[in-house]
């Protein structure tokens, strides 16, 4: 059987040995921070930007990683390495450590807790050619969301009630202007502009996303970082989501209202075709 090594306070450790103490601050308070990065034949699909967040994200945060930024990065490959990783994630997280439980942070110094570990993830290959359905949601969370925190709830109870009625995601709006999914960007196509909603507090700045603006940018497709509203998206010529692990996810539905064909759009297409493009350039899949 294969034993899979994670990486808990400075060893490598079976899985099964991989134990969390009661009063870390990351399972008491979701007091940290985390990163998913993808990894695709083997290689590591934009890991600068990933590692870039993760340090901002501490910083907003006020925790100090106890790890430069090149051990963390030898730390993810011997994962990868140890755990024959082709296709799929690394996951990270980083909490504020382990202190007897008080909500304002530890007097004393201590240090910070750094858990990773790898997990196998197929491409969502069906649902990107098919597209997904999705439902609207009030945003109820906080308004740090440009902060990857540990802290999901508001995530998480807006994808579960998106999950339990057979949607795949559930896109946020706070009044009239959507925000994002639970776990994604969200994106229209207008009058033949992608649009998308700037990268300020009430977002997550995603790295899929940054990638779509930087090959739209780069392939002429004009693309503008600014609000839509709820109208907007029920009338749109063509949504799609994008994460990590999505990611550019056409939506062909939103609750009952069909979006243009009913089937991914041709934007949205060419996007996906560009992203797939970028990811065989930096992972070098074979082109089949
Ligand atoms: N917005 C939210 C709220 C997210 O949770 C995510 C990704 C994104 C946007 C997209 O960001 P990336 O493009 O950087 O992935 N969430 C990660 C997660 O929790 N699982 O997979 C991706």
């Amino acid at each position: 059987m294969c034993v899979e090594t994670v990486f808990l306070n400075g060893e490598y450790v079976k899985r099964s040995d991989a134990k969390v103490d009661i009063e870390d601050r990351g399972y008491q308070f979701g007091d940290g921070i985390y990163e998913v990065i993808r990894v695709y034949n083997g290689e590591v699909f934009t890991m600068d930007e990933h590692m870039e967040r993760l340090y901002q994200s501490a910083e907003k945060m006020k925790i100090t990683i106890p790890y430069e930024l090149k051990e963390i990065s030898s730390i993810v490959f011997k994962l990868m390495k140890d755990n024959h990783l082709k296709d799929g994630i690394v996951y990270m997280q980083v909490s504020r450590g382990i202190s007897q439980r008080q909500h304002h942070f530890p007097a004393e110094e201590v240090p910070a807790s750094l858990v990773a570990y790898t997990k196998e993830v197929p491409r969502p290959e069906k649902q990107m050619k098919e597209g997904v359905t999705a439902m609207l949601c009030e945003d109820i969370r906080w308004l740090r969301c440009d902060i990857k925190s540990l802290n999901l709830l508001g995530n998480l109870l807006a994808k579960e009630e998106a999950a339990s009625r057979g949607h795949f995601e559930a896109i946020q709006h706070r009044g009239e202007t959507v925000t994002e999914g639970s776990s994604s960007n969200a994106f229209i196509v207008k009058d033949g502009t992608i649009l998308t909603h700037p990268a300020t507090n009430l977002i997550l700045n995603g790295i899929t996303r940054r990638v779509i603006k930087e090959l739209a940018d780069q392939n002429g497709m004009p693309f503008v970082e600014k609000t839509f509203t709820v109208d907007e998206l029920l009338s749109a010529e063509e949504i799609f989501i994008a994460s990590t692990t999505s990611e550019v996810m056409p939506v062909v539905k939103v609750d009952d209202v069909t979006i243009g064909q009913g089937v991914p759009g041709p934007i949205t297409s060419k996007l996906q075709a560009l992203f797939t493009g970028r990811i065989k350039e930096d992972c070098k899949v074979q082109v089949v």
